[in-house]
This record gives C-alpha cells, sequence and structure tokens, in this order.
C-alpha cells in the first residue's frame, strides 16, 4: 500500500485504513461524483472551489482564481487562513494531508460553521486527490510557505516548510491533474466552469471569483464580484425580460438557526423562474425552504389582495401560480446540518427551513407591499390576469377531456400513428410542413415509427399564456400525441412514444422551427428533455452522385472527405439540399429516418445549469431584441452549416 515514497512516513492502522479509503474511491468514481464523464471531471473543480468558498463564508477569504492551466490541470487559489499545517493528534499527520487523505475529512476536522461541502456530492478534496494522476497543495501561513505533494492520492513525502512569506499574507493554492485512466476525457471547458463560478459569485456576495484560461489558443479570463449578492442574480436573469417594476425585492434574517436570504422580481413573462440553493448547493427538487417561500407569497399576497379589496369577497383565492406567473426569484439558505432527500438527494429535508423562511418572507414581503402598493398592485393585477387565463385554459382542457371521453382515443386527424402498442418501441417524429410529412409517412417503418406534420411555425410560447396555447391545434396536437399532459397534469408513464424527433429543414426556418418546438417542451415538459426523450434529426446537407453511387454528407467536412475519397472531378454531381421536401421517401429513410443509418441528436440538459437555460430560452424567444442581439453576435461563430 504504502510506496518507496512513503517510507519517511510511519503508517499506523489507522493510515492503512486511509489508503483503504481512497482506494475504494477510484474502484468506484461514480458514487462519489456522480460519473467519469465531463459532469464528473468538472465536479472536482467545484469541490474545491467550495472548500475555498467555506473559508468565504467563514468571514476569511475575499479572492479565489481559479486557473486551467494548458495540460488541463487545474489550480484553485484562495486568500484564506490557509489550511492548518499542525499535526492533527487523532491522525497524527498534519490537518492538511488529513483534509487530502482522509476521506469525508473535511467537515470533520473543519470545525462548526455553515460548509459547502455536504450537498449531492459534497465529498471533499481527499476524493479528488484519489482522483488525480497528482495534487499539489501550498500553504501560505504566518510568515511561512508549504508545500505537499500526492500522487493518485498517496503521500509523496511529509509536508514541507519551502521557504517564507509575508506576514500579513496567507492562503491555500491547489494543483491538481485529473487521472486519464479514471475519466473518459479530461479537457475542461471553460463555459461549464464559467456558468457555475459566476452562480457561486451570486450566492456568495462580496466573494471575487476569477477564472483563468491558458490553454494556447484559448487564452481568456473573467472576473465575478457581486456586492449586491443575489439581488444581482436576480437582475441577471431578469435581463433579456421586461420587469414589471424597478425594484428587486430583498429579504433576509436567521430564525431557528437558518439564515434566509431572499430576492424577487416579476417580469411581464408567463415563466416562472425560481432556483432554491442551500449553503450553496442548486437545490433543483427544491424542500422544505421552497415550500415555506410559496406558502408565505401565496398567503401574503392574498391577504393583501382582500384587505386592500382587490379580490372581492365571492372571488376564489389566488393560487400560487398566478402569483408566481413572471416571477423570478432566489432562495438562499445557510444550514449546519442540511439533510438531503429523495432520489437525487437534491431536496432539502430539514422542516426548521420551512418555518424560517416563511416566516422572515412572510413578515418582510408585508412589510414592503404597505410601504410599496404600486408594485403590489400592479402584481396583483398580473395574477389576477393569470388567473382567468388559467380558468379560461381548465375550461378549454375540460373540453378536450370530455371530447375524448366521447369520441374514444381522439389522437389527432393528421398523426400517422404506428401499430406498435409498447411505447418503449415506438418513436415520433414532428415534422416541418405537409409535403416533407407525407413523405415521412411513405418512407417510414410502419410499425414503430409514427409521423405528425406540423403546418408552418407553431406558436411562440415565450410569449403566450396557457389559455393561447390550449387554443393552438399545431401545439394541441403534439399534447395529444404525446400522450402525457402538460404541466401539473403532465404524467410521463403516459409518454406514447420513447424517441420525439424533431424534423426540420436545415435551413434558417428550419432552426427557428425546431427553437419553437424546443421552447415548448422546455416549458411545458420538461422532463421528457431531462429525462433523454427528445432529439433533433439530422438530414444531410448534399448529395454527392458519380459513376451512379451516391454518398450522403451531413456536414462540409464530411463532403470534403468524401471528395478526396473519390476525387474531385467533373463527373462529381453534387446536390446542396435546401429542404427536406426536395428528398423522395426513399432518400428520406435512408438518410434521416432509418434506425441503422440516420444521425440523430439527443438534446439534453444539464440540471445544475437550469437557470441558464431557462435565461437562453427567454433570449431567444422573448420580447427583448438587444440581448438576443448580443447572444447571436456572441454564438455565430459556433453555428455550421444554416443556409442562410
Ligand atoms: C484552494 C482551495 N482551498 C481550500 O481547500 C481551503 C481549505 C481551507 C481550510 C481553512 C482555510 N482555508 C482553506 N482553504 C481553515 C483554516 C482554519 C480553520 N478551518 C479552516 C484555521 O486556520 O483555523 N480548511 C478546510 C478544512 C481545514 N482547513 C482543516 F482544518 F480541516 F484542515
Amino acid at each position: 500500500m504504502a510506496d518507496k515514497k512513503n517510507k519517511e512516513i510511519e503508517y499506523g492502522a489507522d493510515q492503512i485504513q486511509i489508503l483503504e479509503g481512497l482506494e475504494a474511491v477510484r474502484k468506484r468514481p461514480g458514487m462519489y461524483i456522480g460519473s467519469t464523464s465531463a459532469r464528473g471531471l468538472h465536479h472536482l473543480v467545484y469541490e474545491i472551489v467550495d472548500n475555498a468558498v467555506d473559508e468565504a463564508l467563514a468571514g476569511f477569504c475575499t479572492e479565489i482564481e481559479v486557473t486551467i492551466n494548458p495540460d488541463n490541470s487545474i489550480t484553485v487559489i484562495d486568500n484564506g487562513r490557509g489550511i492548518p499545517v499542525g499535526i492533527n493528534h487523532k491522525a497524527g499527520i498534519p490537518a492538511v494531508e488529513v483534509v487530502f487523505t482522509i476521506l469525508h475529512a473535511g467537515g470533520k476536522f473543519g470545525g462548526g460553521g455553515y460548509k459547502v461541502s455536504g450537498g449531492l456530492h459534497g465529498v471533499g478534496a481527499s476524493v479528488v486527490n484519489a482522483l488525480s494522476d497528482w495534487l499539489s497543495v501550498e500553504i501560505r501561513r504566518e510568515g511561512k510557505l508549504y508545500e505537499q505533494r500526492y500522487e493518485r492520492g498517496h503521500t509523496c513525502y511529509p509536508l514541507k516548510e519551502i521557504g517564507t512569506c509575508g506576514e500579513d499574507e496567507s492562503g491555500t493554492k491547489v494543483t491538481f491533474k485529473p487521472d486519464a485512466t479514471i475519466f473518459e476525457e479530461v479537457i475542461y471547458d471553460y463555459d461549464t466552469l464559467k456558468t457555475r463560478l459566476r452562480e457561486t459569485a451570486f450566492l456568495t456576495k462580496g466573494l471575487k471569483i476569477t477564472l483563468i484560461d491558458t490553454r494556447e489558443g484559448m487564452e481568456q479570463e473573467i472576473t465575478f464580484h457581486y456586492e449586491g449578492g443575489i439581488k444581482e442574480f436576480v437582475e441577471y436573469l431578469n435581463r433579456s425580460k421586461e420587469a414589471l417594476y424597478p425594484t428587486i425585492m430583498y429579504f433576509e434574517g436567521k430564525k431557528n438557526n437558518v439564515l434566509v436570504e431572499v430576492s424577487m422580481q416579476h417580469n411581464d413573462s408567463y415563466n416562472e423562474s425560481v432556483y432554491s440553493f442551500v449553503n450553496n448547493i442548486n437545490t433543483p427538487e427544491g424542500g422544505t425552504h421552497l415550500v415555506g417561500f410559496r406558502n408565505a407569497l401565496t398567503k401574503t399576497f392574498n391577504d393583501y389582495a382582500r384587505t386592500n379589496k382587490l379580490l372581492k369577497d365571492s372571488d376564489q383565492n389566488l393560487t400560487g401560480e398566478d402569483i408566481r406567473e413572471g416571477l423570478t426569484a432566489i432562495i438562499s439558505v445557510k444550514i449546519e446540518d442540511p439533510q438531503f432527500e429523495g432520489q437525487t438527494k437534491q431536496k432539502l429535508g430539514n422542516s426548521e427551513a420551512r418555518g424560517a423562511v416563511d416566516s422572515i418572507v412572510s413578515e418582510q414581503l408585508t412589510y414592503f407591499l404597505e410601504q410599496n402598493p404600486d408594485i403590489a398592485h400592479t402584481i396583483l393585477d398580473k395574477s389576477i390576469l393569470a388567473q382567468r387565463a388559467r380558468e379560461a385554459a381548465r375550461k378549454a382542457r375540460d373540453l378536450t377531456r370530455r371530447k375524448t371521453a366521447l369520441e374514444g382515443t381522439s389522437l389527432p386527424g393528421k398523426l400517422a400513428d404506428c401499430s406498435e402498442k409498447d411505447p418503449s418501441k415506438c418513436e415520433i417524429y414532428i415534422v416541418e410542413g405537409d409535403s416533407a410529412g407525407g413523405s415521412a409517412k411513405t418512407a417510414r417503418s410502419r410499425a414503430t415509427q409514427a409521423i405528425l406534420p406540423l403546418r408552418g411555425k407553431i406558436l411562440n410560447v415565450e410569449k403566450a399564456r396557457l389559455d393561447r396555447i390550449y387554443d393552438n391545434a399545431e401545439i394541441k396536437a403534439m399534447i395529444t400525441a404525446f400522450g402525457t399532459g402538460i404541466h401539473e397534469d403532465f404524467d410521463i408513464t403516459k409518454l406514447r412514444y420513447d424517441k420525439i424527433i424533431i424534423m426540420t429543414d436545415a435551413d434558417v426556418d428550419g432552426a427557428h422551427i425546431a427553437t419553437l418546438m424546443l421552447t415548448f417542451i422546455y416549458r411545458f415538459m420538461p422532463e421528457l428533455i431531462k429525462q433523454g426523450h427528445v432529439y433533433l434529426a439530422k438530414p444531410p446537407l448534399y448529395k454527392l452522385e458519380k459513376n451512379r453511387q451516391i454518398w450522403y454528407a451531413y456536414s462540409d467536412e464530411e463532403l470534403d472527405k468524401i471528395l478526396s475519397e473519390v476525387g474531385r472531378d467533373t463527373n462529381n454531381k453534387i446536390q446542396r439540399y435546401k429542404g427536406l421536401g426536395e428528398m423522395d421517401p426513399d432518400q428520406l429513410w435512408e438518410t434521416t429516418m432509418d434506425p441503422e443509418r440516420r444521425i440523430l441528436l439527443r438534446v439534453n440538459m444539464n440540471e445544475e445549469e437550469e437557470s441558464e437555460v431557462d435565461l437562453t430560452f427567454n433570449t431567444l424567444m422573448g420580447d427583448k431584441v438587444e440581448p438576443r442581439r448580443e447572444f447571436i453576435e456572441r454564438n455565430a461563430k459556433f453555428v455550421k452549416n444554416l443556409d442562410i
């Protein structure tokens, strides 16, 4: 176990157990960091950064710097107190070595306080060490500079004092190189780290976080520093939307030993964008803190509306959903011993968080509404409209349900369904236009492939309320065909097809239609995307014919490759496809629908980045032109093969 480099350290039973602990991490990394894909790889950075953030939350660190080095190793530097270097008596080694070599040591040895570590994979520095080819730590503390290095979790030599530093200088620097034999690929994505670090900076008011990419040709850096904290987070999330009022509400307080911070502002959209965090960890499944927030909101607004006669006695109460229409909010709680529940351990279970958030928000929101009657009225006007639209939508939905009951399975007329009844074997192609729809109906494999042609552009759901959405024929056709229902009625077990495949022309219009469909699915049935049921078909861009032989190319690069293989000469007949309609059914089958030969792109969504996804859809499909133009300018360089 202890290799030659470790011979200077005397290993007792405890240390042997330590190394066995880290071996377990290497044997089953997925158990500790979720996966060994890009997600797990990036998780290593968050683990180390989170330790530095803990030091900031304790009030000792103001700056964190994260560098992607040319070899895809990562350096994280903080200006905190420096990890303690004294011997830990229980383990018989310096505290810093305990942090990096004992599984789950961080919390136990770090003392009390609110720890970022402890969330979904809040596994600590030792797991990063175990999964790294090598890791080195440098500590500046009390005028001295210390260093230690580990390889695949094994200590290379005892902690060394390698120099001095200024008396007023202190901090920790960790550099690690993820083990290429463990991870699928060791290449860091700047944008993924950027999104997460921006979020961390919003959640830790005043903390300055810099990300630097030093890889050749990719050199860039960005600094996040928000004195306004989550208030600025809401401002950022609403930047591509039209705010209903200028103020961003901010409530904070401490109760039952739970530190609560909430910020919120309504916009004129119809979507709710509420994100909750516990000790800076995103809780996409919510939990007690979110329940407390929702209770407080519903109760306080209804009380205000009744007291101020905005609702008649005979009126029904506004529902939470009515009040949260167009709401962007951040709920951030800090709690000493968070309990995470649910299948994915992303849901807060502590009951004291419910009461704390409920009472702090109720009290401060009541006061805010009394002080700001104009804002109160603006929000309630919108909520009352939402209530009416919801009522109209319910009637439309009941009507559809009644029809279904009378007429049996009333699948949309345009749907050419498949004969197979087992959904896991079925797929549905949503096809742009009647003519391509016709070809697809002829081309398909009738047993397992259903075709739903849609005429023209579907409604932009980003700009429509539920009642209009229920009124739209194309959207109704999709809802009925999928079988799952939408919103609170959504039930994935009723999904009639394992794969929902969006097939549009490879041009600007096609891309727009695909985006409209994705917006609809994302807003009303996000689980379909989260669970990997949604795909984009990729039709070929070119057909090359030479001496009666045919090749299809799906990109310019592929066409180039084929041409260099078959020779570039005058016998080549190259056709650039403008749309699906130009292919006959046989060609459509061969190139885009045959499960053996087609290319499908699965649409996926990282739940950890949900607020970014929300923002992207709103930027692309919402009202504001300027953020959309900026988005397009920023991303134009990534666009390929659009026939503009
Ligand atoms: C660059 C990444 N930074 C870190 O990993 C980091 C951990 C850490 C830390 C403390 C201070 N800065 C840190 N940076 C610290 C110091 C003291 C008490 N608690 C924490 C102190 O000076 O008294 N530590 C995190 C865990 C531990 N230190 C230890 F105490 F368990 F060793």
